[in-house]
């Protein structure tokens, strides 16, 4: 029988290489969507699955909406990746953060409990919650949390309500610790795209200069397209457990931009690069680096995109992306 299942943020990065995944394995996915003035399906357009996911509306604040919805589709997975996802945000607006990430999961949780008990369910969790607690070594599941912002604050409520709905109820609950992942459908806020974009940009004489914040942060980058598969792996083992996804390796973000200038042939790549306080953050978290020796040994999973390859495609996609959009338009018109 066909399976289903109900991904939340399903017009996100992730929820559209994740619908690609699963229609890919023939599953019917449900995909949960906030209400919009401008609905916008770019990334799920970019991985060519728009047409055949079933479309529901509702709110992770909304506890009826998640009710209706989950009657409605009886799914036997459920991914929980709506997020309000960007950390730096999340000090201008802790509230709305901590309702989604954190009050969002136990409502979910909870509607599961009561009207699809035996779905299977996948939290987003994330590396941000250790903070700088192991900021010489590498991160592992047995790694203290100490987050460093109100998002990771509340994403581990997120991770901890998704253990206590396990131990409690016995349902099927897996926290994926995923370490940052992007791709050419990453959002332009955050620094990799904001890069790769700006990098386009520039090479087409559309911006002079990039505005950055903390060019030493460390980051262990990975290619989304291979993160859902350790997601969709995790709900397909006997017992639920939770998982480090990461590729091992720490980069910085000057690196990131190094390489990206390099491969879009522009020279002295620091002139375009302008460093902007606005960009830093109160609190910051310096390094991250995972080990998912756990995922490779339990669920067969490895990273395949290595961190050049993915700075390369991103830049190309960039690059192609602005192309396209400098023939449409015509002249370009540069911004400072
Ligand atoms: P993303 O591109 O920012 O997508 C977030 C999705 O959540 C969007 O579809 C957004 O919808 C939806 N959303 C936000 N608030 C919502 C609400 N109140 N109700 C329903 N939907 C809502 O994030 P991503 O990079 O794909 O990440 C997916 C998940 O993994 C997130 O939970 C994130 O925190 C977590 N995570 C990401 C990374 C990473 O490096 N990418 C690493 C670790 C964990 P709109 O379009 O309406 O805003
Ligand atoms: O920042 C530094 C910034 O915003 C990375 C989310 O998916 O991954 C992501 O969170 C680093 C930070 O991602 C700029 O200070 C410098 O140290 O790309 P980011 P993030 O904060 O690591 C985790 C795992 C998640 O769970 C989140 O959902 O880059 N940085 N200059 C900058 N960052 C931004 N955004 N913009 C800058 O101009």
């Amino acid at each position: 029988m066909q399976k289903a299942a109900f991904v939340t943020g399903i017009d996100g990065q992730d929820g559209a290489y994740l619908a690609r995944l699963l229609l890919e394995k023939d599953y019917r996915v449900f995909g949960f969507l906030r209400r919009s003035t401008r609905y916008a399906f770019d990334n799920l357009d970019y991985v060519g699955v728009t047409d055949r996911v079933d479309f529901i509306e509702g709110d992770l604040a909304d506890e009826v909406s998640l009710i209706n919805a989950l009657r409605l589709c009886q799914p036997d997975e459920v991914y929980n990746l709506a997020a309000q996802s960007f950390v730096g945000i999340s000090w201008d607006q802790p509230q709305v953060t901590s309702d989604i990430n954190a009050m969002g999961v136990l409502r979910l949780l909870n509607a599961i409990k009561n009207f699809c008990p035996n779905a299977k369910f996948y939290q987003a969790s994330t590396s941000e919650m250790f903070g700088n607690a192991n900021r010489a070594g590498i991160q592992t599941e047995n790694t203290p949390f100490h987050p460093r912002s109100p998002y990771a604050v509340s994403k581990l409520f997120g991770y901890w309500i998704t253990v206590n709905y396990k131990e409690s109820y016995r349902m099927f609950c897996v926290n994926g610790i995923l370490f940052n992942h992007e791709s050419p459908i990453r959002g332009k806020e955050f620094v990799t795209r904001k890069i790769t974009d700006g990098v386009a940009r520039i090479k087409c004489g559309l911006l002079d200069q990039i505005a950055l914040g903390n060019l030493d942060s460390k980051r262990d980058w990975g290619f989304a397209g291979d993160y859902v598969e350790a997601m969709w792996l995790m709900l397909q083992q006997k017992e639920p457990d939770d998982y480090i996804i990461s590729t091992g390796e720490t980069h910085s973000v000057r690196e990131f931009a190094r390489i990206a200038f390099e491969r879009a042939r522009i020279k002295n790549w620091t002139k375009h690069v302008h460093l902007d306080p606005r960009y830093k953050r109160p609190a910051e978290l310096f390094t991250l680096q995972g080990r998912s020796t756990k995922a490779a040994r339990k669920l067969n999973w490895r990273p395949k995109v290595k961190f050049e390859e993915l700075v390369r495609m991103m830049v190309d996609a960039d690059l192609e992306r602005v192309k396209t959009e400098v023939k449409k338009t015509g002249a370009p018109r540069r911004q400072s």
